[in-house]
């Protein structure tokens, strides 16, 4: 059956002219599954340089809302339209407009992980890797960072900007307690912990290195340790075991699961081939100007 499954999507996708991605939370057999497998913007950029007609995005739908925004001359589908994000919800345009408002003179800096609406109210977009570099970047002292306010803290503790925290959170990294981090370094006290900004401070202080999904792949490659302890969705270590054999990685808390990620599996791949389902439409005026604030942000040095 899942064979069957594997064949039947490799021929359509070649019969749709299609590019499968899937991001680095997803399923091991999703991510066995597609082109290129990674963060949610690296996607989005890999297939804008393909020459295909459709991409399947594997993830949630801001990423493929992302992968739009950068191909709309291309079909973008989601296998599974129900694949939401709690943090990119947790920001809407009329709260946005509100906070711009009260702060007309703050540069509004809006977190990949949001929607292609609230991208579009945005001044400049950053990723978990850019996010201290893009903040440095943007002129005046002030800035409303949009929307994870763990990441936020992680940028205002490192920069001497006045940032203003959104206040919304991943609500699966926002789980991770410091508790558990102190326990999982007693029981493994060599091992390096290295953990995504969207933990909670207390945890990104406890941790060895903070870094985005592509941050933490690169760290553990390099790395000389033999054990790491990885503080982010647990779909990561499918990926760190098959490009790291000879390691071994343990995920910091079992709460790391996002539900939402693990709603994509091979059926809805195929489905979503065969019925060419589900399209992600974006308004031009916005698809446009959500554009320019990931526009901006690839012209930081
Ligand atoms: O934008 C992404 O892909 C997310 C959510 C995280 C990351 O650090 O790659």
């Amino acid at each position: 059956m899942g064979k069957e499954v594997i064949e039947r999507i490799k021929e359509l996708k070649k019969e749709r002219n299609a590019v499968i991605l899937a991001h680095n939370y997803q399923i091991g057999e999703v991510q066995d599954v597609a082109d290129f497998v990674g963060d949610s913007f690296g996607l989005s950029r890999k297939a804008a340089e393909t020459d295909a007609d459709v991409i399947v995005f594997c993830g949630v739908k801001f990423m493929a809302e992302s992968a739009k925004i950068l191909s709309p001359e291309k079909t973008v589908l989601l296998p599974e339209k129900e694949a939401g994000c709690p943090l990119a919800s947790m920001v809407d345009v009329d709260g946005l407009k509100e906070m711009k408002k009260k702060y007309p003179g703050a540069t509004v800096v809006t977190y990949v992980n949001s929607t292609a609406a609230v991208k579009a109210e945005s001044d400049i977009c950053c990723t978990s890797s850019n996010a201290l570099k893009v903040v440095e970047s943007v002129p005046g002292n002030q800035v409303l960072f949009v929307p994870d306010k763990n990441l936020g803290q992680y940028v205002a503790r490192r920069t001497s900007k006045e940032v203003i925290i959104w206040d919304g959170y991943c609500t699966t990294h926002h789980r991770v307690d410091p508790e558990e981090v102190k326990e999982v370094k007693a029981a493994h006290p060599d091992a390096p912990i290295v953990v995504h900004p969207e933990c909670p401070p207390e945890v990104v202080e406890l941790a060895d290195h903070v870094d985005s999904t592509a941050g933490i792949l690169k760290y553990c490659r390099e790395s000389e340790a033999d054990t790491i302890i990885v503080g982010t969705e647990q779909g990561l270590i499918h990926r760190l075991n098959k490009e790291n054999p000879d390691k071994k990685f343990f995920v910091l808390s079992p709460k790391l699961i996002c539900p939402n990620m693990k709603k994509t599996n091979l059926d809805k791949v195929l489905k979503s081939l065969e019925k060419m389902e589900t399209r992600v439409e974006i308004p031009e005026n916005i698809r446009t100007r959500a554009y320019n604030a990931l526009k901006k942000m690839l012209e930081v040095k």
